[in-house]
């Protein structure tokens, strides 16, 4: 398939409603803005849910109600975060693939996270990556750094492949205490996946902040897929704050559309990732 699979990933954890209005954080507001990143080129939604005070939140009840409420409103792909906030317990982000999500984030090893950790233990990572093959859900491997590819290739070594049998891994670049957000560094994971991954594996960057650009345009130049939103730039350009989701994902649209690879349409995500038939 030539054609570039954008994900939208709209709220996160870290970003303050307060400090970003435009950040969506209700299910209504969750909803709006996923139909509107469907509309302008989207195909997979990574979610984070927040609560009445918009922290963040793992309640099994909300992310039931968010799976069914995005599916009865776009065709999109759900995947459900189950890394969370870097406060969240293992026992929460595992409980998250209760609520059948058609995907779900499993992040490949411990990262420094500004001034937090982000922890991602060997054991709790086989327990998602086993638990997802069980649930039929597939996994996105979200890589902060580049030990993360030799984990990654050690789990499907020892564990096997996800359910569908597609590995489809993220880049997370720019996150202070992991890899760089640059040009250089998307090559390196790139040529990484080539060496240490199982033939056919795709993979999406992202670049957090102002590196969302540099990685966007790298990780096209490779053949690679992209994510963005504003649980990882909340800034459109200088002194330009990002208006809503849909204006990041226009953005990457166009950007793959110039490169001669537009973005897929979910049915063509659908069968690129081997989603199980959500009926
Ligand atoms: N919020 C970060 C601590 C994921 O969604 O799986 C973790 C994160 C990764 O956003
Ligand atoms: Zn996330």
């Amino acid at each position: 398939m030539n054609g570039t699979l954008i994900t939208v990933a709209p709220t996160g954890a870290e970003v303050d409603k307060r400090e970003v209005p435009a950040l969506p954080v209700t299910l209504e507001e969750l909803v709006d803005t996923a139909v509107r990143c469907e509309r302008a080129g989207a195909s997979v939604v990574h979610v984070h849910l927040r609560d009445d005070e918009a922290k963040p939140t793992l309640d099994p009840v909300r992310l039931r109600d968010a799976v069914a409420a995005l599916r009865d409103a776009t065709d999109l792909i759900v995947q459900l975060s189950t890394g969370g906030a870097v406060t969240d317990p293992e026992e929460a982000r595992l409980a998250v693939l209760d609520a059948e999500p058609d995907m779900a984030s499993c992040t490949m090893g411990t990262v420094n996270f500004g001034d937090g950790v982000f922890m991602n233990r060997w054991e709790f990572i086989v327990e998602l990556h086993g638990r997802m093959r069980e649930l039929a859900v597939v996994p996105e491997y979200e890589l902060f750094d580049l030990g993360h590819l030799a984990s990654l290739e050690r789990l499907l070594d020892e564990r096997g492949l996800p359910f569908g049998e597609h590995v489809h891994v993220d880049f997370v670049l720019g996150v202070p205490g992991g890899a760089a957000g640059d040009a250089a560094t998307v090559t390196a994971f790139a040529e990484g996946v080539r060496r240490y991954l199982p033939e056919g594996t795709t993979f999406s960057a992202t670049g957090i902040g102002r590196t969302t650009l540099p990685v966007m345009f790298a990780s096209l130049a490779h053949g690679g897929h992209l994510r963005v939103g504003m649980e990882d730039t909340v800034s459109f350009a200088r002194r330009r704050p990002v208006t809503g989701n849909d204006q990041l994902v226009e953005r990457a649209a166009q950007a793959a559309a110039l490169a001669q690879r537009p973005a897929i349409t979910t049915a063509e995500a659908r069968r690129l990732l081997n989603i199980r038939d959500a009926d």
